[in-house]
C-alpha cells in the first residue's frame, strides 16, 4: 500500500491509551482505537501493547496468526514503516511467560501453543472410559501457574460467608472428600466446524472435536465449605430469598496475564449448594493430585457445566448478587444469534442485543464419533461389514437415551448400543455414555469392494437425551459468532481400501 504515508516508530508510539491506538504489524501501521473494548483478551492487553509492534506479542500469543484477522486488520491500516524502522521494530523482545508449562504427551495435539489447548487424538477417546490424565484435553487462557503448595490458599468471601482462607491440608481434613465422575466439554467445542468461508468465527483456538474427556474429581463439597464458612445452605438450596440477595459464586485462578488480571468466571449460586449437584473443589483426578495444566493444586467442579466454568487453580471464591465480570464470563462464551456477526460488531461492545445472547452454563446434547477416525483409510478387503465408535455426553446431568448411527452421512440411521460401566442418577448423568455399532455395509459397497474398488463413506452419529432433545442436523440455522455449544451431526469421512 504505497499510497498511504510512512510514520516513524516514534510517531506510532505516542499512540498508546485510550484515545488513540496504533500499532505496527510487518511494516504496516494500523489505528485500533475502535478496537479497545473488542478485544477477546481484554482492554488491558491491547493497550499492553500499544504504540508498538504486534509481531514479538503474537510470537507469544500464536492464536493471532490466522488470515482473517490479519485481513480484517488491513481495513483499519493507516500507514506504513520505512524499512528500517519496520526491521527494528520486529527484533524487539518480549518475555515468554509460558517457560515453565509442562511437558505435554505426543498424543495431545496442540491446537494453540502459547496459552496451550491441546485435544486428544479422537480415536483415543473411546480407548478408556475415564480418560487418563495426560490425555485429558486442555484449555489454557494463560500461563500456567507454578505453584507450591505450602504457599497455595484458597480465600472465601463475599455475601452471606464469613471470611475464610483454606490451606490444601485445611480442605482435606476439615471436609469429606467427594467424589464425583463428570465429564468436561469446552463451551468451544468443534469451532472448525462452525468456521467456513460465509461463517467465520474470530475467537482461538479452532478446536477440532476432542475438547472433550471424562475423569473421576475428588475433594470437599463447594455446599459443605460455604456452609462451614456460615452460609445457610439448605435455605440457598430451596431458592429462599437471602438478604443479599446472593445469586452467584464466582472464582477466580492464580493464573494472571501480563497485566495482572486473572482467569475468572461463576456459576449460579443454586448450582453450587444443590445438595444433588456434585460441585466440588477437587484436589484428585483419577485417584491422583490434579496435574499442573488441569488446575494443581484446586479447581472447581460444577458438574454438567461449561469447561470454562471449571475454574483450575482456583484461589478466590467470591458469594455475590453479580455473575463474574471476567470477559470469559461477560464476552468469550455467550450464545449470540445467527445474525449478529462478531466481525462488525465485536469493535463496539457490547453488541447489539447481548441481552439476547445468554452467557453459557449448561450445555446441550453431544455426540462425536471416534473410530474410525476423520479421514482415515481401512484396509477392507471382503469387508462386508464396518465397527462404529464413539462418545455421547448431554450437559446438565440429563442422561444420554439413544444414540443413532449412520454410514450413509444420515439417510438410514440405526440405535447404537450404550456403555456406561458406573451408575449415575436421574438428573446427574455428568458422565459420558459410550456409543459403539456394527453395521452391515450396504450391497453395492460390497459389490464395489470386491471389484477393487475404494468406497468413501460418511459416517455420523446422533444423540438423543432424556429430555428427548436432539443434536440438529446442520451448524447453519443455530450458528453463533462465538461459536460456543456446537453439537451438529458430526461427520467422519473414512476410505474402505480393498
Ligand atoms: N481456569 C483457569 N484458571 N484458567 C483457564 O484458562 N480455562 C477454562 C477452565 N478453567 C481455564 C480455567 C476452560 S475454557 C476450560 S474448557 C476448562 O478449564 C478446561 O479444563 P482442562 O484444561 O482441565 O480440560
Ligand atoms: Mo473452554
Amino acid at each position: 500500500r504505497p499510497d498511504l504515508p510512512t510514520f516513524k516508530l516514534d510517531d506510532v508510539a505516542e499512540h498508546c491509551d485510550e484515545s488513540s491506538l496504533w500499532f505496527t504489524f510487518r511494516g504496516a501501521v494500523y489505528d485500533m482505537t475502535f478496537f479497545l473494548n473488542g478485544h477477546p483478551g481484554g482492554t488491558p492487553r491491547l493497550l499492553m501493547a500499544g504504540g508498538q509492534d504486534l509481531e514479538p506479542y503474537w510470537e507469544v500469543y500464536r492464536q493471532h496468526f490466522r488470515g482473517h484477522v490479519v485481513a480484517w486488520m488491513e481495513r483499519h491500516r493507516i500507514g506504513n514503516l520505512s524499512p528500517e524502522d519496520a526491521k527494528k521494530a520486529a527484533s524487539m523482545d518480549f518475555g515468554d511467560m509460558f517457560e515453565t508449562d509442562p511437558i505435554r504427551d505426543p498424543n495431545l495435539l496442540g491446537c494453540t501453543i502459547k496459552p496451550w489447548c491441546g485435544e486428544p487424538r479422537i480415536e483415543l477417546l473411546t480407548r478408556d472410559y475415564f480418560t487418563p490424565n495426560e490425555l485429558f484435553y486442555v484449555r489454557n487462557h494463560l500461563a500456567v501457574p507454578d505453584i507450591d503448595v505450602e504457599d497455595y490458599c484458597l480465600i472465601v468471601k463475599g455475601k452471606g460467608v464469613k471470611k475464610h482462607k483454606f490451606t490444601l491440608k485445611d480442605l482435606k481434613e476439615k471436609f469429606p472428600k467427594h467424589e464425583v465422575v463428570t465429564t468436561l466439554q469446552c463451551a468451544g467445542n468443534r469451532r472448525e466446524d462452525m468456521h467456513d468461508d460465509n461463517h467465520k468465527i474470530y475467537i482461538a483456538p479452532h478446536w477440532v472435536v476432542g475438547a472433550m474427556s471424562t475423569a473421576k474429581w475428588g475433594g470437599p463439597k463447594i455446599r459443605d465449605v460455604l456452609k462451614y464458612c456460615g452460609m445457610d445452605v439448605d435455605a440457598m438450596a430451596l431458592g429462599e430469598k437471602t438478604p443479599d440477595n446472593i445469586k452467584h459464586v464466582q472464582f477466580e485462578g492464580y493464573d494472571i496475564d501480563e497485566t495482572g488480571l486473572c482467569y475468572g468466571g461463576s456459576i449460579p449460586i443454586d448450582k453450587a449448594v444443590d445438595g444433588l449437584g456434585d460441585c466440588i473443589f477437587a484436589y484428585e483426578m483419577n485417584g491422583t493430585p490434579l496435574p499442573r495444566d488441569h488446575g494443581y493444586p484446586v479447581r472447581a467442579i460444577a458438574p454438567g457445566h461449561a469447561g470454562a466454568r471449571q475454574c483450575k487453580w482456583l484461589h478466590k471464591v467470591i458469594v455475590s448478587d453479580k455473575e463474574s465480570q471476567k470477559s470469559w464470563q461477560q464476552k468469550s462464551y455467550r450464545g449470540f444469534a445467527p445474525d449478529i456477526n462478531f466481525e462488525d460488531d465485536l469493535a463496539n461492545w457490547p453488541p447489539p442485543r447481548l441481552d439476547q445472547a445468554p452467557i453459557v452454563q449448561e450445555m446441550p446434547v453431544q455426540s462425536l464419533v471416534c473410530n474410525p477416525p476423520q479421514n482415515s483409510l481401512l484396509g477392507m478387503k471382503n469387508a462386508t461389514d464396518i465397527e462404529v465408535k464413539g462418545v455421547a455426553w448431554s450437559g446438565g446431568g440429563r442422561k444420554i437415551e439413544r444414540v443413532d448411527v449412520s454410514i450413509d452421512g444420515g439417510k438410514n440411521w440405526t440405535a447404537a448400543e450404550l456403555y456406561k460401566p458406573i451408575e449415575q442418577r436421574r438428573n446427574r448423568h455428568w458422565a459420558w455414555t459410550h456409543f459403539s455399532k456394527t453395521l452391515q455395509l450396504p450391497e453395492e459397497v460390497q459389490k464395489k469392494l470386491a471389484k477393487g474398488q475404494q468406497v468413501t463413506l460418511d459416517i455420523s452419529s446422533k444423540a438423543m437425551n432424556s429430555d428427548f432433545n436432539v443434536q440438529p442436523e446442520r451448524m447453519e440455522p443455530y450458528w453463533n459468532a462465538r461459536g460456543v455449544c456446537i453439537n451438529h451431526w458430526y461427520h467422519v469421512k473414512t476410505t474402505l481400501d480393498p
